[in-house]
């Protein structure tokens, strides 16, 4: 496996930061999970985007341009000789002091990675997950903005490890005021009586790239799709649950809370929202090769 750190290609086992990088000691960074279909990059250009946009929202300089930074990201795959997998890009802080000072780290650290990805089982498409209700809430816009895809994931990691003690396949995370943020690792959505739902940016949800990809969908099938504000109850109440996100893509929810979601199966609305969402990964995105 070949490693990018900072303009070069290393393998696995040297590809090595600095202890002293802020991305470790403080998680001062950001990062974008990018997947790739068939030889080409899904929504490179909107990740590569969101990316700048988180770093330049904590202040933090990428030491390239998003040409750069996006032939990097197309060159670390080609060096892995991969058709199908997931791009791990991270921008940390860099090396500097003990202390928290950025201004005293010079220059920022960039590495990718890129490797196959292990999906949820097949079975978990077909039948469905289930998911818990976490008591530790997303962090507030106050506080660090959810917007930030940040390497401060720890809110989202306590949250994940409650799902699991609970033996759900994932978390559901409310923000301060109760209202549905997303999940530890994906944004949720409903269907009811035939429209989808999803919370707004403003309830504490990343911008999610699938989740901007079912509103194009939604839009070319003509399905209703909305973003009110939404409570546990909204899901409680609904005919179908899916999550989206990079890692885990369209997936159906079944259960909140050990309780059924609609008839406790993964619904027709979610099943056309995959079928093609498939076929765009199979048919669009950026050529590697
Ligand atoms: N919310 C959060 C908090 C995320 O981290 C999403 C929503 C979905 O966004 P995208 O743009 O991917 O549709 C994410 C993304 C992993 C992993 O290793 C997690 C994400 C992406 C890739 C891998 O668990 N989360």
């Amino acid at each position: 496996m070949k490693i990018y750190l900072d303009g070069q290609f290393y393998d696995k086992e040297n590809a090595k930061i600095s202890v002293f990088d802020h991305g470790l000691l403080y998680g001062d960074g950001v990062f974008e999970g990018i997947r790739f279909y068939h030889g080409r990059v899904f929504r490179l250009e909107e990740h590569i985007a969101r990316l700048f946009d988180s770093a330049k929202a904590i202040c933090l300089k990428i030491p390239q341009d998003k040409a750069a930074v996006t032939a990097a990201v197309l060159e670390t795959i080609r060096q892995n000789a991969l058709q199908d997998g997931y791009v791990r890009l991270v921008v940390t802080r860099g090396p500097g002091d003990l202390g928290l000072n950025p201004a005293l780290c010079p220059k920022a650290t960039v590495f990718i990675i890129a490797s196959k990805i292990t999906l949820y089982p097949d079975e978990m498409y077909r039948n469905g997950l289930t998911v818990a209700t976490c008591a530790t809430r997303r962090i507030p816009h106050g506080a660090l903005s959810p917007m930030v895809k940040s390497l401060n994931y720890l809110n989202n990691v306590l949250a994940k490890i409650e799902a699991q003690q609970s033996g759900a396949g994932e978390g559901l995370m409310l923000n301060e005021q109760g209202y549905v943020a997303e999940c530890t690792g994906d944004n949720v959505f409903i269907v009811k009586n035939g429209a989808i739902f999803t919370p707004p940016i403003s309830s504490g949800a990343l911008a999610g790239i699938t989740r901007e990809v079912v509103f194009e969908i939604a839009a070319e099938l003509g399905i209703a799709i909305s973003e009110p504000e939404m409570t546990r109850y909204d899901i409680y109440t609904a005919d179908e649950c899916f999550l989206t996100g990079t890692a885990a893509e369209i997936i159906p929810a079944v259960r909140l809370d050990s309780r059924e979601i609609g008839d406790g199966k993964p619904g027709p609305v979610t099943g056309r929202l995959i079928a093609r969402f498939r076929q765009l990964t199979e048919t669009t995105g950026t050529a590697i090769y």
